[in-house]
């Protein structure tokens, strides 16, 4: 016990510390702070880069040795070395003829959205779909999924996965299949968890008709969602733009279609398809296009509502 005649500020915060606390007025660093702050930066990849890369992945490593021949995209600030936004990591992956991505499950949900090839599909509990160039399909926490090329070309997607979400909340879980491929698969021609891309025109088109021509349109997909992580076709006309907005959400924008550029937090990110563009928490953004574009947005918004916590501003 310290004499109250002797006593300071000095062992007092000596104390605290000894009992792994902390004096709320007295903290090296604030706990709270007046608005969000911009930590992961604003960041482009482009597929031009990327495929050559995955190509020689593909001469190099197959798929016995990787389950997944897939590249995951890591935002460039400082200390981190995994998510590419706070709570979503996208990836690159590549699969060639007579190869087979065996079945798994994870905790963490998943979709993947199809660039380039044919003859691939996915078979998501059970249930076998083809995926296209444009196709979006999901994988909920906890589907077995498993990926096949039985055509004759390399076919390239990109996945993106709330992974990082789950290493800051923890609930981490994944196992293989004990057969390697799920025993009983079911062929399908549509299934809820994929949205094909002429379906995603047709909504598009109707859209397009509701708000009048010459303007951006989005579009939701659904209704079949994934619990945490929300998606939008955005389709821009040459020459337009979206509007400046800023978000406590968290997104990714993927180019499905067409070209152009983004403005983020001041800087100009220009891009082409098949690129992933990382627009993270609250940095305004606006797109916009030089010949006509559809981004596929990847965002953690459907989490920030839940909690009341997603204040959008148009500026
Ligand atoms: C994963 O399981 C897949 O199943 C793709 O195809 C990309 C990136 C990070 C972690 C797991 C897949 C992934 C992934």
């Amino acid at each position: 016990m310290t004499d109250t005649a002797t006593d300071s500020l000095e062992a007092l915060y000596k104390d605290f510390a000894d009992l792994n606390m902390e004096g709320g007025w007295h903290r090296k660093f604030p706990a709270l702070w007046p608005e969000p702050r911009r930590n992961f930066l604003p960041h482009v990849w482009h597929y031009a880069d990327v495929k050559p890369i995955l190509d020689r992945a593909g001469r190099l490593v197959d798929t016995t040795q990787a389950e997944r021949r897939n590249l995951t995209m890591f935002n460039p600030v400082e200390g981190n070395i995994y998510s590419t936004v706070r709570t979503i990591v996208a990836a690159y992956q590549m699969i060639r003829p007579g190869e087979v991505a065996r079945a798994h499950r994870h905790t963490p949900n998943a979709l993947r959205l199809i660039l380039e090839g044919e003859g691939t599909y996915t078979v998501v509990d059970g249930k076998q779909v083809e995926m296209r160039p444009g196709d979006v399909l999901l994988t909920p926490s906890w589907a077995w999924h498993s990926h096949a090329n039985s055509g004759d070309v390399d076919c390239y997607w990109m996945d993106f996965l709330d992974v990082p979400l789950v290493h800051l909340l923890e609930p981490m879980f994944y196992e293989p299949h004990p057969q390697g491929l799920e025993p009983e698969v079911e062929v399908l021609e549509t299934a809820p968890i994929a949205f094909a891309w002429k379906d995603t025109l047709a909504a598009l088109d109707a859209e397009q008709e509701r708000v009048g021509p010459g303007k951006p349109v989005s579009v939701e997909l659904g209704p079949e969602k994934l619990d945490s992580i929300g998606l939008e076709m955005i389709r821009i006309p040459a020459g337009g733009s979206t509007e400046m907005l800023r978000t406590t959400a968290n997104s990714i924008f993927a180019v499905v279609r067409g070209g152009g550029e983004s403005e983020i937090d001041g800087e100009t990110l220009p891009w082409a398809f098949g690129d992933t563009v990382a627009v993270p928490a609250w940095r305004p953004y606006r797109h916009r296009a030089t010949e006509e574009t559809v981004l596929l947005r990847v965002t953690d918004a459907p989490v920030f509502e839940k909690f009341g916590w997603l204040r959008t501003e148009t500026l």
